[in-house]
């Protein structure tokens, strides 16, 4: 199954997605298909809506200390739901449905979630750090929320601006590019 990442501003990225209910060979192939569109698109993090699908599921692969991407260490969250936050904490983020672009944004220092695996089993894990900033990421695509959206009204204005500006070129290089 060959995945495209969606990119803003398509409207998709504003959808709520649905509960998953059927833990099936369906669900399997679309996390496997997902896995490799996050990795060959050097993502850590990716949620269904981003490639088309608005379910409650999301990936979290969190490079090591030596900044070392495993496969062991891939998180699959279907249903999440945060149960406890805790403090308050800033990052510089980026996503791929947003491409070329990093903000800060402030999160929740740590959380707590409960969900369930690919299989339907119920799972619970207490986060913080780069999993909790990036766990918070992905359960905001659930809500049809981007990161763009948490910004002041004057950084937004400036990524309007920067964006637009970004899509223009890419554009007119392509089209430069076939003649
Ligand atoms: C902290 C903050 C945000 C998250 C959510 C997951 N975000 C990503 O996985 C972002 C990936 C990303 C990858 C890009 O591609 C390359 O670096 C080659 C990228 O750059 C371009 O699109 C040009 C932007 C974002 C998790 C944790
Ligand atoms: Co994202």
């Amino acid at each position: 199954m060959k995945l495209t990442i969606v990119e803003y501003p398509d409207k998709r990225l504003k959808e709520k997605s649905r509960v998953v209910e059927k833990f099936d060979t369906e669900l399997h192939k679309l996390l496997d298909a997902m896995y490799e569109s996050m990795i060959s698109s050097n993502g850590i993090g990716l949620a269904a809506i981003q490639v088309g699908h608005a379910k409650q599921i999301l990936l979290l692969n969190i490079p090591d200390e030596n900044d070392a991407q495993s496969r062991d260490a891939l998180i699959e969250m279907i249903n999440p739901v945060i149960i406890e936050s805790l403090g308050e904490t800033t990052y510089q983020e980026g996503c791929l449905s947003v491409p070329s672009f990093y903000e800060d944004v402030n999160r929740f220092e740590r959380v707590s979630v409960n969900y369930q695996d690919r299989d339907g089993n119920t799972k619970s894990i207490d986060a913080d750090g780069l999993l909790s900033i990036a766990i918070q990421h992905e359960i905001d695509h659930l809500n049809g929320i981007l990161f763009i959206d948490k910004l002041s009204y004057s950084r937004r204005k400036k990524f309007e601006k920067e964006y637009k500006k970004m899509q223009k070129e890419k554009k007119s290089s392509k089209t430069s590019a076939k003649e």
